[in-house]
């Protein structure tokens, strides 16, 4: 057995049982899909992520890639690449284009469901698959001419990577200094040095098309401060033939240095250098316009839902290599009976902390699994076009808002709960038998990449929220409002309807708060402080109401379905269900009201500290 313990029937319970994805399939653009080809294609790609996705994961971190100085080139290990090559041709690639481009005609619901499998079982791999979805971005911002080459990217198999970080600006993008000088012909000559560039080279593909934010210089054009004076340009490793992407001469975009990390090694990690070794870094446009930031959070919101899915599918296998374990390993006598030297010894999964700790695990595993799955239900509404105009707009906006909680949270509670699940295995988690210390070391770069926690809390706060004027914040509590409200369940689940009610208020005493202190900087600017000092304990509790909610409304679909006497199995999966909904309504909800009365007596005492007293 390979390390990657999937959860299809969570998956499956989801998409078909709670979020009812089929209601959509066989309609529009996705006519030619129905739930049985949807749950084909999630069986289909599990016996692939269990199998030969998974093969090769521990192998390729003890051999990571290999960089050549002389020749500025990576070499990935045989095996990871095997698992690659079965990736794409069993055109898996295809899962999130648009029907236009190739795609498989299923919604962002189903595909990051399925993506989940790849995500858990090889990260790195999903990750190299970048090029078709980085051409569904040059397509809908391209010129016609570019929008061809996005097709040949599709056609020829070429990777892509996303060009933003420089030494001096990494959350600060807008401190970035590469320029792009425009030429006589039209193209732009790239010159600086990125850092941190996944992907960056690589010996998988016949090319690999960067986009990179740069500032342009020319003749008309006004230079602007921060990101609104960046733009994006195509910049190809090797140049090609327009029409036919035949390869022509290597660009002068070169590798310089591929990093040593803690985790995800196989995953390359370059400096990128334009324009410094003597061949010139020629790079086109995208779009012909100067609009580069907008254009790159297109592809930025696509890799911070995938950052959250990968941290959460992450979490679930840890979760459940642990909870096999503690099935099987026999220490210590029951509780009950520690005095009684001569009891009998039990498995640890007898333990009352052991199950405190797992079931902690299994509600943030399946917790978040559930609010990312919610978060793609509103991008099914923007995949398929439907509902007004209004409708459409508010879509957009939740899932602008769910973004950094499926980050930033997803991220964040992975790792911590991550370090639970090795916890389960005693001494034997720390060692490299078991998956466990590598999934800590892979994971913990989701809570740094595509924007840190506390960037994810700001974006949160100030943009999602505040600049939103509340709007999708206020449709969100509405649902949940219903949902209090609608007391289904058979009378059941009504203390913990009060936890979650109470936790509603607890998250919008934690925003009023904040959003008075945010008032207070216009008269006082330090006021603005206390804002900063919170907004990811918001994001957090914000996580932990969303987690709580959707566990609850996974209960309840669960008592309607325990009431139909089901087999065994689904009994015992069902009954998780309630179990898991009660014990994070009890045990977790409540520390919200601790977290909201820090938030509203927050001072600037912290901000008064002098920085020699640290
Ligand atoms: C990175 C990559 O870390 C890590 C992994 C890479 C993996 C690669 C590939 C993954 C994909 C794989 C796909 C495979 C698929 C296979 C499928 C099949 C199986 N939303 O607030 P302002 C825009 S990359 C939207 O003033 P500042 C907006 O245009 C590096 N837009 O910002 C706005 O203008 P306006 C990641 C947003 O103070 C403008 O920005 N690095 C948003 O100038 C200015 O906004 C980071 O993420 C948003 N949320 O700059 C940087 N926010 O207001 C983190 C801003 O007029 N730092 N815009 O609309 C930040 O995000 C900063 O907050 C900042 C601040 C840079 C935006
Ligand atoms: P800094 O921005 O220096 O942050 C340091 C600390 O300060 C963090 O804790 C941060 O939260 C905090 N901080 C910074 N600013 C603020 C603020 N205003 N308010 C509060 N706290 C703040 N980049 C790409 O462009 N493309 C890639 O493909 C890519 N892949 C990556 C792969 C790996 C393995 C790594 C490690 C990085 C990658 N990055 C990539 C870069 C990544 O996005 C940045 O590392 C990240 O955005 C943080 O920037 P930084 O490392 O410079 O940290």
């Amino acid at each position: 057995m390979g390390h990657y313990k999937s959860n299809v029937r969570d998956l499956e319970f989801n998409l078909f049982e709670v979020l009812e994805v089929q209601r959509r399939l066989g309609q529009g653009v996705l006519a030619d899909s129905d739930e049985e080809t949807a749950r084909g294609v999630l069986s289909e790609l599990n016996n692939l992520a269990t199998g030969p996705l998974a093969e090769s994961f521990a192998e390729a971190d003890r051999n990571p890639p290999v960089y050549d100085p002389k020749t500025f080139s990576v070499t990935l290990p045989d095996a990871f690449k095997r698992s690659y090559q079965q990736l794409w041709d069993g055109e898996w690639w295809r899962l999130g284009l648009t029907n236009e481009l190739g795609g498989f005609g299923l919604p962002p619901t189903v595909q990051w469901a399925a993506s989940e499998l790849i995500l858990g079982a090889n990260p790195a791999l999903f990750m190299y698959l970048a090029g078709p979805n980085f051409a569904m971005v040059m397509d809908r911002n391209g010129t016609e001419e570019q929008r061809h080459w996005a097709q040949l990217m599709i056609d020829r198999a070429w990777g892509a990577t996303m060009v933003l970080t420089e030494p001096d600006a990494g959350s600060d993008v807008g401190a970035g200094r590469t320029k792009a000088v425009l030429q006589e012909d039209g193209s732009w000559h790239l010159d600086g040095v990125k850092r941190f560039i996944t992907s960056g080279d690589q010996d998988m593909t016949e090319n690999i098309m960067h986009l990179v934010l740069a500032r342009p210089e020319g003749p008309g054009i006004e230079p602007k401060a921060g990101t609104k004076g960046l733009s994006l340009f195509l910049v190809p490793k090797y140049l090609f033939d327009s029409q036919t992407g035949e390869l022509g001469e290597r660009n002068g975009a070169f590798v310089t240095n591929v990093e040593h990390k803690m985790g995800i090694k196989v995953s390359t990690t370059c400096e990128l250098s334009f324009g410094q070794h003597g061949t010139p870094a020629r790079g086109w446009l995208l779009g012909e316009v100067h609009d580069g930031i907008a254009q790159m959070f297109q592809v930025i919101e696509y890799a911070r839902m995938m950052v959250g899915t990968k941290a959460i599918a992450t979490l679930s296998t840890g979760y459940l290599n642990a909870l096999e374990y503690a099935r099987e390993r026999v220490q210590g006598a029951d509780l009950t009976q520690m005095l009684d030297k001569s009891a009998p010894r039990v498995t640890i999964m007898k333990h009352p902390d052991v199950r405190r700790s797992l079931m902690l695990q299994k509600a943030y595993a399946e917790g978040l699994r559930a609010v990312y799955l919610y978060t793609a239900d509103y991008q099914d509404q923007l995949w398929t076009g439907e509902g007004d105009e209004q409708a459409r707009k508010l879509a957009e906006k939740v899932n602008d808002l769910l973004l950094p909680i499926v980050k930033g949270v997803g991220s964040e509670r992975a790792t911590e709960q991550l370090i639970q699940s090795l916890q389960t295995l005693g001494g034997s988690g720390f060692l490299q038998d078991y998956p466990i210390e590598q999934y800590i070391r892979d994971a913990k770069i989701d809570s740094l990449y595509e924007g840190t926690t506390a960037i994810q809390s700001m974006d949160f706060f100030f943009r999602k929220i505040v600049r939103d004027k509340g709007a999708a914040l206020t449709h969100i509590a509405g649902e949940i409002t219903k949902f209090l409200e609608a007391e289904r369940g058979n009378g059941r689940l009504k203390q913990e309807r009060e936890l979650l009610k109470q936790a509603l208020e607890d998250v919008q005493g934690m925003l009023g708060a904040l959003i008075g202190y945010l008032s207070a900087s216009q008269e006082d600017a330090e006021s603005v402080y206390k804002v900063g000092q919170h907004t990811v304990r918001l994001l957090m509790s914000a996580g932990d109401l969303l987690v709580g909610w959707q566990l609850l409304r996974q209960a309840e679909v669960a008592i309607s379905k325990l009431d139909a006497a089901p087999g065994a199995k689904d009994k015992a999966f069902y009954e998780g269900k309630l179990a898991v909904a009660t014990f994070f309504a009890n045990q977790v909800l409540p520390e919200l009201s601790a977290r909201r009365r820090i938030v509203e007596t927050a001072d600037n005492a912290l901000m008064a500290v002098d920085e020699a007293a640290f």
